[in-house]
């Protein structure tokens, strides 16, 4: 086992989206002047605050929001909602001051339809820009290209009715999708690369990489029987082609010029070989990857038992992991796994996965106070696949309702009309009050957060899955790197079930002490055995052993 190399590698990192976390203006939408208020709360330098070594903020470009800022109209700037090019300078400033490393979200599959390039684009058949999208003739008696389909419902090809072609896009249809093929776009891309480089970021969430590259023949993806809408068919030919592979080794190597930077790549978990293909050889793509096995695995010790060994072996040496329960793009985890159980206790529990397993923890505004999706009426939404989809699925916009921080008028987000409603149990749920509150999930978060920092097995440590009876107990160790420190190793245990549960762990011995259970929040004092030990309802503990106990 090396020691880590990477700042990323022992970070903790926190999701920030924008239009939620704080607005300082009273136009009811979060902005960058109001996260640089709030940065504090992140990290402060003191046990008082998260903890957090990196945020990052989903898009913060010129937009018109259809996609809420994954439409991009600009890439070099700054949406003047948020704020301008000086306010980003500053948050960078500030972060940098606090210790905070800033990762900018970056969508390099398709631009908003109103974006220059395309504008220029669409212009004529004949525009300088007409290849930096994919266009296509329609076929005899007014038939689309082919039958691709695109993520967020519909065909993917829209009608342009002036240059009489249609053009292809995989999201909305103010979404088009980019030409990675055309050199051209390559360049402008790495340009946009450099300019946040040059500013001082310290690294990419890349988005929907595996879209990349399309099948420009434009062949039929095959029919898949039995299944709705998108999953209808295999996305053999609109999706997951080499191209996105042979553009992320060029963003690798140029990114090599600023060696402190991180790339971390978002795929769908359905691409060929899973998200980790775009770790390459584990050093010539991205240096981490979201896998979302776990977020979409049921409440489970042995279905997370059995992802979490596949994974850790399935990324390529150089390749680092990441754990990540809830994003911008999903049900908040509290109600996913919280489904027919006691939520708030599996919620206490998820917190002890997340910054104990191996790998990068990112964490999701809101989620270390137990925020809940918000129920919303249908006049409420906002995002166009919430509401293509309402009351089918539950989908985004329930995930994104602004962050509770006190209980005052709108949670204390804004002085104005929030964008999307605050949640009705704000006064009740916030920051400010759980920062008082020694047992809350946020308490829980900042200790969980300052363990991590304590022992360096859990930052750096091997992942070792135990075998136990109970099978609805899931027990992991991490193991000190170097065994002739006097560090410890530490071991977690889970119950996922409902009912208390004894463990009996055979080959351990020696005495260990309990730094931290979920009951409490705090740890004891007491010796603890291993060999048979009780774990209560939803209860995880987080336990420091003697280094080398069981066999290496
Ligand atoms: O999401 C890509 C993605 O895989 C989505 O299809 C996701 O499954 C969807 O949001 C359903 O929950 C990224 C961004 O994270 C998302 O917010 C954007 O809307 C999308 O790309 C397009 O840029
Ligand atoms: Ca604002």
């Amino acid at each position: 086992m090396v020691a880590l190399t990477s700042w990323w590698q022992s970070a903790v990192v926190y999701q920030i989206y924008p239009w939620s976390f704080q607005d300082s203006n009273g136009d009811g939408i979060g902005d960058i002047p109001g996260i640089i208020e709030r940065l504090d709360y992140l990290n402060d330098g003191t046990a008082a605050s998260l903890g957090v070594d990196a945020i990052w903020l989903s898009p913060l470009y010129p937009s018109p929001m259809v996609d809420f800022g994954y439409d991009v109209a600009e890439f070099c700037d700054i949406d003047p909602r948020f704020g301008t090019l000086g306010d980003f300078d500053r948050l960078v400033q500030e972060s940098h001051r606090r210790g905070i490393r800033v990762i900018m979200d970056l969508v390099l599959n398709h631009t908003s339809d109103r974006h220059p390039w395309f504008q220029e684009a669409r212009s004529s058949r004949s525009a300088a820009k007409r290849d930096w999208y994919y266009w296509a003739d329609g076929k005899a008696f007014g038939r689309r290209p082919n039958n691709w389909n695109a993520r967020f419902g519909g065909s993917s090809w829209a009608w342009d009715s002036p240059s009489r072609q249609y053009y292809l896009h995989s999201f909305l249809k103010e979404q088009p999708d980019l030409n990675w093929h055309n050199p051209a776009v390559r360049r402008a891309m790495w340009g946009v690369v450099r300019f946040w480089l040059d500013r001082g970021v310290d690294g990419f969430r890349l988005d929907a990489i595996n879209w990349l590259g399309k099948d420009s023949r434009w062949p039929n993806n095959p029919f898949r029987p039995g299944l709705r809408g998108y999953t209808r068919q295999t996305h053999r030919y609109d999706r997951d082609q080499p191209m996105g592979h042979e553009v992320l080794r060029e963003l690798r190597t140029l990114s090599g010029n600023y060696p402190e930077v991180v790339l971390i790549g978002e795929a769908s978990a359905d691409t060929p070989g899973g998200p980790v293909a775009f770790y390459g050889n584990g050093t010539d793509e991205l240096h981490m990857l979201f896998d979302f096995r776990l977020l979409k695995s049921p409440w489970q010790a042995d279905r997370f038992g059995q992802l979490l060994a596949a994974d850790q072996q399935r990324i390529p040496e150089g390749g680092w992991p990441t754990i990540v329960f809830s994003n911008h793009d999903q049900s908040r985890h509290i109600d996913r796994y919280g489904k027919g159980g006691h939520a708030e206790r599996r919620a206490r529990t998820t917190a002890v996965l997340l910054l104990t397993l191996r790998g990068t923890p990112f964490l999701y505004y809101g989620e270390e106070l137990g925020m809940k999706n918000t129920r919303l009426r249908y006049r409420d939404l906002r995002d166009p696949y919430t509401k293509r989809f309402w009351p089918f699925r539950i989908g985004r916009d329930p995930a994104r309702t602004p962050m509770q921080w006190d209980e005052s008028v709108h949670a204390g987000f804004t002085r104005g009309t929030p964008w999307l409603p605050v949640a009705s149990n704000y006064r009740d749920l916030n920051a400010a009050q759980e920062s008082q509150n020694h047992s809350s999930l946020l308490s829980l978060y900042r200790r969980l957060i300052r363990l991590r920092k304590v022992y360096p097995a859990l930052s750096e440590g091997a992942y070792r899955h135990i075998t136990t009876a109970p099978s609805d107990c899931l027990v992991f160790l991490r193991q000190q790197p170097s065994p002739s420190d006097t560090d410890p190793d530490i071991l977690v245990a889970v119950n996922f079930s409902a009912d208390a549960r004894t463990v009996t762990l055979s080959d351990f011995t020696k005495v260990g002490t309990v730094q931290l259970s979920t009951l409490t929040g705090a740890g004891s004092a007491r010796p603890w055995h291993p060999a048979q030990f009780h774990l209560e309802p939803d209860e995880a503990i987080v336990v420091a052993l003697p280094n080398g106990e069981a066999g290496r």
